[in-house]
């Protein structure tokens, strides 16, 4: 049983190393909140999935800044105890705000994990010590671009390519870069940019021999996704749409995708991204650890997941130098075999440097019982 004492919230800005483009719009920074829990045992960390705008999916950070204050901070603060499993039941009668809810539940339980010496990786059932890493690369200003991009993370060591897609930037571009690395694995991920009428183009890009197109269709949608994978060769992965693990039982058994982009953010929580992971395993899908450009807190609790028997391929968990010059914590680096390591400390094992806190916090709320 944690006691809370006192719940901070910190808005967090970190420029980043190159403007990040998708068929949703373009980020030149990463702004984010992070929750930090005080309890009678220590304080837990957590980081907020959203960005400034609700491009990628309902929630952005002016949001749930207030839901988080007004709501799920004093909800929890009046609770007094709580058990890390219980803050989504304590929750629960906020609807949505899944992005936030993460945030409060990553910081109780790395409180919690902390004052017990344990490990998150421990904690969630990870099987290695160190997980195998792809990069996500989005719209370039042209081709040549593009291919040099991928150039650099392919001589780096990722294992797997993930190439940003909207419509006038798909076959072309996908195309070039497996002509160039034939022998990388190739993903593309749309964001939900295209229609079933756009059937021709993915039928175009079947033939590039991609390990999956991932979130093709509409955000929400299911029985789209099941047609137009029926009709594709490749396999369909599918993020936005799977927002539970009962939604990633529904797309598994309509056949809506053969892998899930699993986050902690989009379906509420680490203990939920879990459950996702284990209704995947029960039906042998392949699930991997998706990024929304987490500073190291977030990644750090990304790679613990990512470190399940589950997670059988290669996700967004990038290192801190693909998107900042300088992370808020120590530097998440991959090794000369693409992989990162899996922090072994107690709780997420990583805690944010004070003068990088104190370089890139923008705004900060305290809230007590
Ligand atoms: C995805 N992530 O898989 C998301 C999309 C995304 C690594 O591609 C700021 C915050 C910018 C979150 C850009 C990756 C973002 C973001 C893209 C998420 O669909
Ligand atoms: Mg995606």
């Amino acid at each position: 049983m944690i006691e809370l004492q006192a719940i901070e919230l910190r808005l967090v800005s970190l420029p980043l190393r190159r403007p990040f483009r998708t068929s949703f719009g373009e980020e030149a920074a990463k702004e984010a909140i992070l929750v930090r829990v005080e309890t009678a045992t220590g304080i837990g960390w957590g980081e907020c999935a959203a960005s400034p705008h609700p491009r990628y999916s309902e929630e952005f950070n002016a949001a749930a800044w207030l839901v988080l204050r007004d709501h799920m901070a004093p909800s929890l603060l009046a609770a007094g105890g709580v058990e890390p499993e219980a803050v989504g039941g304590a929750l629960g009668w906020i609807r949505g705000h899944r992005m936030a809810k993460a945030a409060l539940e990553m910081a109780v339980l790395d409180a919690d994990l902390r004052s017990a010496g344990r490990s998150l990786a421990g904690f969630l059932g990870a099987d290695r010590d160190r997980v195998p890493c792809g990069v996500s690369v989005g719209i370039a200003p042209s081709i040549d671009a593009l291919v040099g991009q991928v150039a650099g993370f392919v001589e780096a060591g990722y294992r797997r390519v993930k190439l940003k897609i909207e419509p006038g930037w798909d076959v072309l571009p996908v195309t070039a870069v497996r002509r160039a690395f034939p022998d990388t694995p190739l993903s593309v991920d749309a964001n939900g940019a295209y229609r079933l009428t756009d059937l021709s183009l993915f039928e175009a890009l079947d033939a590039l021999d991609l390990v999956y197109v991932e979130q093709p269709l509409g955000h929400e949608d299911l029985l789209e996704h099941a047609a137009l994978a029926r009709r594709l060769a490749t396999p369909v992965c599918l993020d936005e749409s799977i927002r539970s693990a009962a939604d990633a039982r529904a797309a598994i058994e309509l056949g809506a995708c053969q892998v899930v982009n699993v986050k902690a953010g989009r379906v509420g929580g680490l203990l939920e991204a879990r459950r996702v992971h284990d209704v995947a395993v029960e039906h042998g899908v392949p699930v991997w650890c998706g990024g929304m450009l987490e500073t190291g807190v977030g990644r750090a609790a990304n790679v613990a997941l990512a470190a399940l028997p589950g997670f059988t391929l290669p996700g967004d968990t990038s290192a801190s130098d693909r998107y900042f010059e300088e992370d808020l914590t120590e530097p998440f680096v991959l090794d000369d075999d693409g992989c990162l390591a899996v922090p072994t400390g107690p709780g997420l094992g990583v805690e944010p440097r004070p003068d990088r806190l104190e370089a890139c916090t923008v705004r900060i709320e305290r809230l007590e019982s």
